[in-house]
């Protein structure tokens, strides 16, 4: 039931993606980016933010939600309809890259995401010294992941680079989607 309403929303090229992290991990950065908004001045985010950006004939309704460890038991709120999740880690955070592994193990065994594909963005990565793609790979253990379709991808929020990569693989895979199902 629950794949055809995805597949629904997926034909009307509506996507809904949620956008998760630790706290600090450039996620609100992220998005204002991408939205071409001013990035110099980001507060951390208390409650949860939703963007709605247009990619390539898709409307991309993007939900960023705070990631401070105090927040995160509300996460659960969010999961509902998701297609895509987007996990923004922190590549000069390597104090925690667990704690970022087990957060994400944590939200890949909840029911109801399991129908989402999964974009790590490993951001930050303007920042000299900061993990390789291979580091946060195996910090995260990312090839053990067997329940869900996922790619890594650097990027820097600051910078831009490779945000609209990560959104055309992000409509890339829906549109596969609406072939597999
Ligand atoms: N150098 C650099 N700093 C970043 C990048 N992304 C975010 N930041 C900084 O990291 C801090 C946290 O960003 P924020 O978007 O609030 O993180 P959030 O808690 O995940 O929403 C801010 O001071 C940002 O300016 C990036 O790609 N490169
Ligand atoms: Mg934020």
């Amino acid at each position: 039931m629950l794949s055809i309403l995805r597949k629904a929303r997926l034909k009307d090229k509506e996507m809904r993606i949620l956008m998760l992290g630790l706290d600090n991990a450039g996620k609100t950065t992220i998005v204002k980016k991408i939205m071409n908004e001013d990035v110099t001045e980001v507060s951390p985010t208390l409650g949860f933010i939703i963007k709605t950006i247009d990619y390539e004939g898709y409307k991309l309704n993007i939900w960023d939600v705070g990631g401070q460890k105090t927040l995160r038991t509300y996460w659960k709120n969010y999961f509902e309809k998701t297609d895509t999740l987007i996990w923004v880690v922190d590549a000069t955070d390597r104090e925690r890259l667990r704690d970022c592994r087990d957060e994400l193990k944590g939200l890949l065994v909840q029911e109801r995401l399991m129908g989402a594909s999964l974009l790590i963005f490993k951001n930050k990565s303007d920042i000299e010294g900061s993990m390789t793609e291979d580091e946060v790979r195996q910090g995260l253990q990312l090839d053990n992941i067997r329940t869900h379709k996922w790619h890594i991808l650097p990027c820097s929020a600051m910078t831009g680079f490779n945000l609209q990569s990560g959104l055309q693989w992000v409509v890339k895979d829906a549109k596969d989607r609406l072939f597999l199902y």
